[in-house]
């Protein structure tokens, strides 16, 4: 499917305190900034029009957009992010999306969910049911989704932090995939790009337009993706990397 648009948030300095599971040490601030300059400039290669949140210093994890909602050609559905420190980036985000939806949904508690659970292939969007999004929150996102015509199925996940964090859908039934991922039956239709354990922090990219946006540093993974006929562009996102988050996690596409 062909995107138009971008919602990113630049990083505060409050970034540095992300929540964080991956010993990698504390994000360089400026470096993070560089970072997503370079991002932004790759979506805009991708023919996007982006627009730029500013810093939100009460959420050190608030550059992480994808997050917060899930945007269908039909309606916007706000996110309620499953953990305390995040709650209520949300709002913010929303605004923007006013200006573009006019159907906008909630996940409403105890519903949690949160948008790097949400795998969307064609009119069916795989939620990953994790320590972030609960069942209760899939089950009140398939019943919106299927009021807008689309279908939505649960994947229980046990080691990764979100869904996306493992698996990424190219388009043309390819499906990169790692860890805990690699032989799911959940996946077994799909045509396998499966990313080696070294470099499984790969997984997490995304498919815009004419292009395959990849973290950069990872050659088995680009040489696979490019061989399977994708035009790679590489970013660096070493300072996400540090607080568990990545390509995906960085933009709303729609
Ligand atoms: C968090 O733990 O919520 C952030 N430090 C990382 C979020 C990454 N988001 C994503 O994978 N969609």
């Amino acid at each position: 499917m062909m995107f138009t648009r971008a919602i990113v948030r630049t990083p505060g300095r409050s970034v540095v305190n992300g929540v964080t599971t991956a010993n990698l040490g504390k994000p360089d601030y400026q470096r993070a900034l560089q970072q997503h300059e370079r991002y932004i400039e790759a979506l805009k290669t991708c023919a996007l029009e982006v627009t730029v949140i500013p810093p939100d210093e009460e959420h050190s994890d608030s550059t992480f957009v994808e997050d917060c909602a899930v945007l269908t050609e039909k309606c916007a559905v706000i996110g309620n992010l499953g953990v305390g420190s995040r709650k209520g980036e949300e709002s913010s985000v929303e605004k923007i999306l006013r200006g573009y939806y006019s159907n906008i949904v909630h996940i409403k508690d105890p519903g949690t969910l949160e948008g790097g659970d949400v795998l969307r292939v064609g009119k069916h969007f795989y939620i990953g049911v994790t320590g972030r999004t609960n069942a209760e929150g899939a089950s009140q996102f398939i019943q919106i989704l299927n009021g807008f015509g689309y279908s939505g199925s649960m994947i229980p996940v046990i080691q990764a932090l979100h869904l996306k964090t493992g698996v990424a859908y190219l388009g043309e039934n390819n499906l990169v995939m790692a860890g805990e991922f690699i032989n799911h039956p959940g996946f077994a239709d799909f045509n396998a790009i499966v990313i080696d354990k070294y470099e499984s922090y790969a997984a997490n990219c995304i498919r815009v337009n004419g292009y395959v946006l990849l973290p950069a540093g990872y050659k088995q993974t680009r040489k696979l993706i490019a061989d399977s006929g994708y035009s790679v562009i590489e970013i660096d996102v070493s300072e996400f990397r540090k607080i568990d988050g990545g390509i995906s996690c960085l933009s709303l596409r729609y």
